[in-house]
């Protein structure tokens, strides 16, 4: 059984008001960390080997060493709870039943960052949240855990949370940050990155909640045995937001050293697929990563176990490999049409680009025609390549990952299921009238 950090308490009645929270132990990690400098807290979140838990996975340590520090210009921390990604809906979760581990997390980040104002930025279709994290800021403001001079050490933090109007793109943190100063959500080219130049171009940490809730087991328990739990780099443990094909749909919190075969038919998570299905395929971490087929998903291209894992998902390099990402994990069974899948995604990054670089304002449309066509048998065999193509033309060349975002999801359909589209093709007739699964073969 995997270890819990963030949720060992998740299931306790009331934990969402101080009271039951403090019960449970809640603050004193803040409470330690206010007893040490910034640098010993900075040393403890290197040590324990933290990866950014957005999508990412940068070393949350060195991001935080990053922070620029001008003479007498504030400092910000801004927690992205944007979380839009197709599959993902951890952060949901913690900010759901979990308020104070995020605030607890942002006092103690907010102290070794030496921010005085820090923001949660959350995405305007989690509309009931705001509410839950507005009450327990409060709450914590009037436990002297917020505000002025907290806790008699002289340090003050402010903590407000800002509503999104419900763009995919304010997750990325350049985005996110020019929709906080009230602007449109426009990606900044990068560098500067935000820990030079940020909000309201002052040195600026942005991190997802999850990596933010983490801070507060890794104070707890220290950076040395956070990262003694896991494997290799993909230290700590890690929310998944499991959805599809499934029997036990939910968010499972894993140590990052089971297999993908015990995280999908275990009874602990996903509890297997419904009607004894057969798995056709998964992606992993959120709608962004490859999409990888049963037999490398199962294993590695060298036969090995493939783990739930950074370093295990990508194995096999981009050929055959997808990412952890956000730990959306999204399970396609034996029934389930790739083509109509994907096209359901470019219909989303279509949607959802910002316009302001061509190749994926123009591209993701695009490639969202193609699949509509071929998905209602009136595609051609030379549309495939054209896909192929467009999606190589985004790829790389855009200011922000929403092209590799649209681009790596046609890619990897393409790649691993070209016999799904060319069926389409061959088989306009039975296109809408049912759907190609491995019944099809
Ligand atoms: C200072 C440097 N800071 C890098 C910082 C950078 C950022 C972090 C990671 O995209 C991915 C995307 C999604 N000095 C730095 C530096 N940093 N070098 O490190 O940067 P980067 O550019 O690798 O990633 P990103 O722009 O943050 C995130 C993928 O995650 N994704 C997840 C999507 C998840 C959601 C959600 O709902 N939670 O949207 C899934 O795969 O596609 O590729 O902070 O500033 N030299």
């Amino acid at each position: 059984m995997s270890k819990k950090l963030l949720l060992k308490d998740a299931h306790i009645e009331g934990i969402r008001y101080l009271e039951t929270y403090r019960k449970q132990g809640g603050y004193t990690a803040a409470e330690k960390a206010l007893k040490m400098t910034p640098d010993e807290i900075l040393e403890e979140v290197k040590t324990s080997g933290l990866r950014g838990r957005g999508g990412a996975g940068f070393p949350t340590g060195m991001k935080w060493s990053f922070l620029a520090k001008p003479e007498g210009v504030p400092r910000h921390l801004v927690v992205n709870a944007d979380e839009s990604e197709p599959g993902t809906f951890k952060d949901r979760y913690l900010m759901e039943f979990l308020p104070h581990l995020l605030i607890e997390g942002m006092l103690i980040s907010s102290y070794c960052l030496g921010s005085n104002v820090s923001y949660i930025y959350i995405r305007g279709e989690y509309s009931w949240i705001p509410d839950i994290l507005e009450e327990a800021i409060d709450e914590a403001k009037a436990a002297g855990f917020l505000g002025k001079n907290i806790l008699g050490t002289g340090f003050d933090c402010e903590i407000y949370v800002q509503r999104g109007g419900g763009a995919y793109i304010c997750g990325e943190e350049t985005a996110l940050l020019e929709s906080l100063e009230g602007k449109r959500g426009n990606p900044r080219l990068k560098p500067p990155f935000p820990a030079v130049k940020g909000l309201w171009e002052r040195p600026t940490v942005v991190n997802n909640v999850e990596s933010i809730a983490a801070i507060v087991p890794i104070i707890d328990i220290t950076g040395a045995e956070y990262a003694k739990i896991g494997i290799g780099r993909s230290t700590g443990t890690k929310l998944i937001s499991a959805c599809g094909n499934i029997n036990k749909p939910g968010v499972y919190e894993i140590d990052m050293t089971i297999t993908v075969e015990e995280f999908i038919y275990s009874e602990e998570y996903c509890g297997g697929i419904p009607n004894g299905k057969k798995l056709k395929a998964c992606i992993p971490g959120g709608s962004s990563v490859p999409i990888v087929p049963a037999n490398l998903l199962l294993k590695t291209v060298n036969g090995e176990p493939r783990y739930m894992n950074y370093e295990s998902l990508a194995d096999g390099g981009f050929a055959t490999g997808t990412m952890m990402g956000s730990g959306g994990f999204i399970v396609l069974d034996e029934d389930q049409c790739v083509v109509e899948h994907t096209m359901t995604l470019a219909r989303f990054y279509h949607h959802e680009s910002c316009g302001q670089c061509t190749p994926c304002r123009e591209g993701t449309g695009w490639m969202h025609k193609i699949l509509k066509k071929i998905e209602k048998g009136e595609g051609k065999m030379e549309d495939i390549d054209l896909l192929w193509d467009i999606q190589r033309k985004i790829e790389g060349n855009t200011i922000c990952p929403l092209g590799d975002a649209a681009a790596w999801p046609v890619a990897a359909a393409i790649r691993h299921f070209r016999d799904e589209f060319e069926w389409h093709v061959k088989n306009p007739e039975l296109c809408l009238t049912q759907n190609y699964g491995l019944a099809n073969y």
